[in-house]
């Protein structure tokens, strides 16, 4: 199952293709079944549907924590760095852990959570966050997962969709220098929502919180009245594991569908092989767990291969820019997995908050979220990774569950701003606009899967038809990623970003029709668009076309109003860097706007537009060029 030299990685790709299922059964095989599979893969990308190790039973936290015990049960399963350097590091042993997640899947069971119901948990980063997904693991529950910046109206929005029971969340949390109130966020969206019938409340802050009787209960209160054994739920291969909700280019964010086998085996895989884990490294992720990077490589990647994974509360920010190199020198971190939007952040306070700190025990880098630029890699690697540690640009998604083209660190040879090559079991096709496959190297088009992986998503959380138009209908046959590519003469993939309309701000996934519709929520506003224009340290910015009812008096304010708007909506993530007030939008003779031209205009880049011809109104162009920003 580990690949140790390129020679492996070449023979074992080869072995993917010729025989998949041969290969993954290989895999599987290494891990803890109750019940053995009797189908490993039966799959129809026409109708959306694929199934891994059908008829096998198993329960990932077995995997994840009990199968540890005996070995390495004294080890750290996790560190937890709290937001405030002063403040005390916590470890937790895999004993301790499965202990604490037995404990709070009994409360769960106690108020009602029964396999299949849906939990929606709302946490800062803190070791119950992982406990808290592994107790409704450990249960058969639905995790739903909401990042801790989403407003009450996007958590309501989840809650309603996936009907959830239950909701776990926390008084309060520190970020930075900040205080966030949750529970109050999560109090104004259980105004809109019916399904939930508890909230488990867990102390971080001490803000005070309102418990409203027969509803409301404390985490700490709850863990003391429960026994600590609690045996696994069986879980067939396909019962779903969780749902991650994640935007598109239209309408409302999807909840992505994991089930418990085929996710389990991918994340697992692909957390070992990319980072060459070695037992006792301890492993530093900066992603949230509200992401999907949190789920597969904070918690299930690494606690299934036995790993010591840091959890971080913080920003890379607070105190000042050195936190992280501080956080590498004071937990001996041995492998670092960031995004190129932190990279370039820490860049730009310059060198001096990385002297100073013991780097050496880095082994191992990884990069995740959106391409990275040349600047960025070269900067990591020197700096950060002082020219010996090898740089995992890892490309996935949301919906392939796990890493699918990265380098194998150490193994696969680099190339600055490359993810190289695909791993094991992934057969990437690069296909043009008519959906032709474009085969050869030295290529460019539009990224897709022409064969199923065991981490592929299985729905879209209540609307299988959704998936199918989404992934599976653009080109008849394969799983399109939304992303373009370039394939060089050596065959390595460089990932140019989204071809559709969703933007990536920061590493956050965000549609424009979303902040479309968000914006025009605000009263005065009559129609807008959105575009991502070239962001220096976000990656992208947003940038919105607004048309006001009647020209704005105070557009300051006005502008304002409708960033607190988006934040009350969606949340502060999703607020627009540039708000431009026009008369019209361009559109076609049928209505739809010409994101293009508006995307032109957003970078400054006013000279050659493109074909107009199919435009309406040419003079709106030319107001909007005039008034660009
Ligand atoms: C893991 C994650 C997915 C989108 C994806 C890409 C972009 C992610 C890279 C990347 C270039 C990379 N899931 N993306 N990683 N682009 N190089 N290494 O980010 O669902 O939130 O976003 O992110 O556009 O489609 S996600």
């Amino acid at each position: 199952m580990r690949i140790k030299t390129f020679e492996a990685y070449q023979i074992a790709y080869r072995q993917s293709v010729e025989d998949p299922e041969g290969f993954w059964a290989e895999v599987a095989q290494q891990f803890q079944w109750r019940k053995p599979w009797k189908k490993v893969l039966s799959w129809n990308f026409n109708e959306a549907n694929v199934k891994w190790f059908e008829g096998g039973v198993l329960n990932i936290t077995e995997n994840a924590l009990d199968r540890h015990l005996a070995q390495i049960g004294n080890q750290p399963a996790i560190i937890w760095e709290p937001n405030d350097p002063e403040d005390k590091a916590v470890s937790i042993s895999y004993n301790v852990l499965h202990d604490r997640v037995c404990r709070f899947a009994n409360v769960l069971k106690k108020h009602g959570v029964k396999k299949g119901d849906r939990v929606c948990i709302y946490l800062p980063m803190v070791p119950e966050l992982t406990v808290a997904v592994l107790a409704c693991a450990r249960i058969g529950a639905i995790h739903s997962v909401v990042f801790g910046g989403f407003s009450a109206k996007s958590i309501a929005d989840r809650i309603n969709d996936a009907e959830c029971n239950m909701v776990i969340t926390s008084d309060g949390a520190y970020r930075g220098s900040k205080v966030i109130p949750m529970k109050e966020t999560v109090d104004a969206a259980l105004d809109q929502c019916r399904s939930v019938k508890h909230v488990i409340v867990m102390t971080r802050t001490r803000t005070p919180v309102s418990m409203l009787k027969g509803r409301d209960l404390w985490w700490e209160e709850e863990v003391k009245h429960v026994d600590s054994v609690c045996a696994a739920e069986p879980m067939d291969a396909e019962d779903p594991l969780f749902i991650l909700y994640t935007s598109g280019s239209t309408g409302k964010p999807k909840g992505v569908v994991h089930t418990c086998g085929g996710y389990m085996v991918y994340a697992a895989y692909t957390f070992a092989n990319v980072f060459q884990y070695e037992p006792e490294e301890v492993y530093f992720c900066t992603a949230d767990i509200g992401w999907i990077t949190g789920h597969s490589y904070i918690v299930y990647g690494p606690l299934c291969t036995g790993a010591t994974s840091l959890i971080f509360e913080g920003v890379p920010t607070y105190p000042d820019a050195s936190r992280l190199w501080q956080i590498v020198e004071k937990h001996q971190v041995n492998i670092l997995y960031t995004a190129p939007t932190a990279i370039r952040s820490l860049m730009s306070f310059g060198l001096d908050y990385v002297k100073g700190h013991d780097l050496s025990s880095l082994k191992k880098l990884g990069s995740v979220g959106e391409p990275i630029n040349e600047e960025a890699w070269h900067w990591f690697k020197t700096n950060i990774g002082s020219d010996n540690c090898p740089l995992a640009d890892t490309w996935w998604q949301t919906e392939t569950g796990g890493i699918m083209i990265s380098p194998l660190a150490g193994i696969t040879h680099e190339k600055p701003t490359f993810a190289t090559l695909p791993l094991p079991g992934i057969q990437p096709v690069i296909v043009d606009e008519n959906g032709k496959e474009i085969e050869g190297n030295g290529v460019s088009g539009n990224l897709c899967m022409k064969f199923p992986w065991p981490g592929i998503i299985r729905t879209t959380y209540g609307d299988h038809e959704r998936c199918k138009q989404t992934y599976f209908s653009t080109y008849p046959g394969m799983y399109f990623t939304g992303d373009g590519c370039l394939r060089d003469e050596d065959g390595y993939y460089r990932i140019t970003g989204r071809v559709d309309d969703v933007l990536n701000v920061s590493g956050h996934r965000i549609g424009t029709a979303e902040v479309e519709n968000a914006i025009n929520m605000h009263l005065g506003v009559v129609e807008s668009a959105v575009v991502g224009y070239t962001h220096d340290i976000k990656g992208q910015g947003i940038y919105a076309y607004v048309i006001a009812e009647s020209e704005p008096e105070d557009a300051e304010m006005f502008r304002k109003d409708i960033a607190a708007t988006v934040s009350r909506i969606i949340g502060p993530i999703a607020k627009p860097d540039k708000v431009q007030f026009v008369t019209g939008l361009p559109k076609t003779r049928s209505g739809k706007i010409m994101r293009r031209i508006l995307r032109k205009i957003s970078e400054g880049d006013m000279g050659n537009l493109g074909d107009i011809s199919t435009l309406l109104d040419p003079a709106v162009v030319e107001d909007i060029k005039r008034g660009a920003l």
